[in-house]
């Protein structure tokens, strides 16, 4: 090599913004989003089937009752992982499928099928990331009251060592619960989401109970097998006040509290802030904690997984709401306690979920973890943009503005590293194009466009640059 050769590659190579060696390039699913096949194999009923069947509760009444197949062509999808280069795939565990009614033994045709996909993974040298919970409760526990009866999260610690019992010989990384926010509020105080229930004072409980069958279900593991990484998925946003109006800073406090310390301090500080119990006490949140609760969640986790897409600016004087704080399908608030609130717009560019762009926010909430609750290694479990992509017409999709946006959010997290947060991994939302929840297939997420009615897979522009960052080991400069 010359001497110019090598000063030139030195210069690319110093201005490329890279990423650790043993980073974790990933992608991210859940079960009911992708799945399908949701009549065979055995499996269970669960809240979002029935939603689904609930007239006006998804929008077009799209159900995922074949989703994008993936339970037939999981090997054709790994397949594709491994065309993109990805080095760790996120999915989640159907817990109907492995206990249909929710308890009692598992159903080995439900192991069979993760320890078929698990197998093809390793085999394509993908590391697997199971996430046990991502909203699909089992109808039959559902029936018996669901998140906001204490014995679900026993329940879920069950499933959970059966689970990690047939599959933790195959799988290191294991995340508990997916968002608990959304799960809690969205399904039992708003009502957008399964099981569609309108009680906020239930939507505290379920809180807590989701919590308590993290910790239930980190405890039941790792008693049966050592060598598991454990932790949980939170959904974290940067909050910002709409302006320094003391009303708009204690918006922005409460919606803080029940967004990401809720979730934090009971989590890594084993406790409750002291601010939101106070904002809470008309509910009576604190009667259902009992002693020794707040010890079971705070149990020690090996990672954590955290969810960023956007940041609330929200204001807490009277006004229009600008922004939509979730989504449109409910007129009533998730927000328990803090039903005022507004979410106001910043004017910034947004997706087309209507979110905000706000990369810096995923840098301040890295920042603020690793600030005030260190010692754990963090993961950005989930990231990425929903659009309304649609084919050209030669059949190729591009979405620049996916990638835009991935880059910005790489890059926050590249400046994270550099500042010392212990940043390992990165999944992005999603792999492929799925069931967007109460959106049904409206909203498209994925890397990979799928042709809704002949589920063909086509990577997306965004899929190529991916691959190229991952085999470049960063972006450039
Ligand atoms: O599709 C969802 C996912 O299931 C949970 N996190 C947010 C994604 C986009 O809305």
């Amino acid at each position: 090599m010359t001497a110019a050769h090598e000063r030139q590659t030195q210069t690319r190579e110093s201005a490329l913004v890279s990423f650790p060696q043993d980073f974790r390039w990933g992608a991210a699913t859940s079960a009911y989003q992708i799945e399908g096949a949701v009549d065979e194999g055995g499996r269970g009923r669960s809240i979002w089937d029935t939603f689904c069947d609930t007239p006006g509760a998804v929008l077009g009444g799209d159900t995922a009752a074949e989703a994008v197949d993936h339970y037939h062509r999981y090997a054709e999808d790994v397949a594709l992982m491994a065309e993109l280069g990805l080095n760790a795939y996120r999915f989640s565990l159907s817990w109907p499928r492995i206990q249909p009614s929710g308890t009692g033994p598992a159903d080995q045709r439900g192991l069979d099928f993760y320890r078929r996909l698990v197998d093809e993974l390793l085999q394509a040298g993908i590391e697997p990331w199971i996430t046990l919970y991502h909203w699909d409760l089992p109808q039959a526990l559902e029936d018996k009251g669901g998140w906001p009866e204490r014995d679900t999260a026993l329940r879920f610690a069950e499933y959970a060592a059966l689970a990690h019992e047939a599959l933790g010989d195959r799988v290191r990384n294991w995340m508990t619960i997916n968002e608990p926010w959304c799960a809690a509020y969205l399904g039992y105080a708003s009502g957008e989401h399964a099981p569609g229930r309108r009680e906020p004072a239930a939507a505290l409980r379920a809180a807590h109970h989701l919590l308590l069958g993290h910790g239930l279900a980190v405890q039941a593991m790792r008693g049966r097998r050592s060598g598991s990484r454990i932790g949980p998925a939170v959904n974290l946003y940067a909050i910002s006040p709409a302006s320094e109006a003391p009303e708009d800073l204690d918006a922005a406090r409460r919606i803080d509290g029940l967004q990401n310390r809720f979730f934090l301090d009971a989590l890594l500080h084993g406790r409750y802030p002291e601010d939101l119990l106070e904002d809470l006490a008309p509910f009576g949140f604190a009667d259902h904690v009992r002693d020794g609760d707040l010890q079971t969640i705070g149990v020690r986790n090996d990672l954590l997984g955290i969810n960023y897409y956007t940041r609330h600016t929200v204001s807490g004087r009277p006004g229009e709401a600008t922004q939509a704080a979730s989504s449109p399908f409910s007129a009533v608030s998730p927000w328990v306690g803090s039903e005022h609130v507004r979410f106001v717009s910043r004017g910034r560019p947004v997706t087309g979920m209507g979110w905000e762009i706000d990369p810096d926010g995923l840098l301040e909430v890295l920042s603020r973890v690793h600030r005030d609750y260190p010692a754990v290694p963090l993961y950005i479990t989930e990231n990425g943009a929903g659009y309304d992509d649609v084919p050209d017409p030669d059949g190729s999709v591009r979405d620049d503005d996916r990638i835009a946006y991935l880059d910005a959010h790489l890059r926050a997290c590249a400046r994270a590293i550099e500042a010392g947060v212990p940043l390992r991994g990165y999944f992005t939302w999603s792999l492929m194009d799925n069931f967007e929840w109460a959106w049904g297939y409206s909203k498209r997420f994925g890397l990979v466009y799928v042709d809704y009615a002949t589920q063909r897979r086509i990577p997306k522009a965004s899929a190529r640059w991916y691959a190229q960052t991952i085999r470049r080991g960063g972006l450039p400069g």
